[in-house]
């Protein structure tokens, strides 16, 4: 498939997400989904993979921190480091990917964060506006470049990605980053400017880290599993104190061109 990079760039630098259309093939889309299972289930385990259980109420803000793999069950809510799995790793570093992280940063790539967003069946939990970076995130520099992919169909009522298109622009809501305050949601009157991005599975969209986004509970009945990749420049360091600094994986190693 020939996609017009330089167009899906524009708009992405514009609006703060675009769409690249259909870009996992059906059997990456069936091995990465059967995996998110293995791994939820126990029967494949990698030491240090960040596992959180969504909330029995539906309410992103109850489910419980710091508890990790809590035991077999298709409730988890997050999986993260998804890179310690070859499957995960392998997409990670697909032709594609690498264009349009070369296209955005540059010099050495090293992947922020590679996590699984799980909506069960039974319908997974809320997650409120929020952007993806700010003290939260405890780094040097603010990533700007997700790629979010269905790997389950994504349709409007079954937990779709939700966007306040050109939001990026105004920068960090809050010094801190993560979830944006209530009265910066009413001022913006960002729900009823909310723009949903309905997706089938196997469909990329570009999301900036600073462009507002959500999702609801599903209600199809069915699972909705999101996976979202952020790349950043491999000088990025982390800043946290209480810790090791973290070190991250290296997505793409520099080019002479970059
Ligand atoms: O997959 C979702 O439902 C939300 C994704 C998200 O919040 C994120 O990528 O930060």
């Amino acid at each position: 498939m020939e996609l017009d990079l330089g167009g899906i760039l524009d708009h992405f630098e514009q609006h703060g997400w675009a769409r690249l259309g259909k870009v996992m093939p059906d059997e990456t889309v069936a091995a990465l989904s059967a995996r998110a299972d293995d791994l939820m289930l126990g029967r494949v385990v990698y030491p240090g993979m960040f596992f959180q259980m969504d909330s029995a109420t539906g309410r992103h803000e109850d489910a419980p921190l710091g508890q990790g793999w809590q035991g077999p069950s298709l409730g988890y809510r997050k999986l993260e480091k998804l890179e310690l799995d070859p499957l995960f790793r392998e997409w990670i570093r697909n032709p594609l990917y690498e264009q349009i992280a070369r296209r955005r940063i540059a010099g050495a790539v090293a992947l922020y964060r590679c996590i699984l967003f799980n909506k069960a069946a039974a319908g997974g939990s809320d997650i409120p506006w929020h952007q993806d970076g700010g003290k939260l995130w405890g780094l040097s520099e603010e990533p700007h470049l997700q790629l979010w992919t269905a790997l389950d169909d994504a349709p409007l009522d079954g937990g779709c990605l939700e966007v306040l298109s050109g939001s990026h622009h105004w920068g960090l809501a809050t010094p801190l980053g993560g979830v944006v305050p209530a009265d910066r949601v009413e001022e913006k009157q960002a729900d009823a400017h909310a723009l949903a991005l309905p997706a089938v599975a196997g469909e990329s969209i570009l999301v900036h880290n600073m462009v507002w986004h959500k999702s609801r509970r599903t209600l199809t009945g069915r699972r909705r599993l999101g996976l979202s990749i952020c790349f950043m420049s491999a000088s990025t360091r982390c800043l946290r104190k209480k810790r090791a600094p973290r070190q991250f994986f290296p997505a793409f190693a520099a080019t002479h061109a970059s």
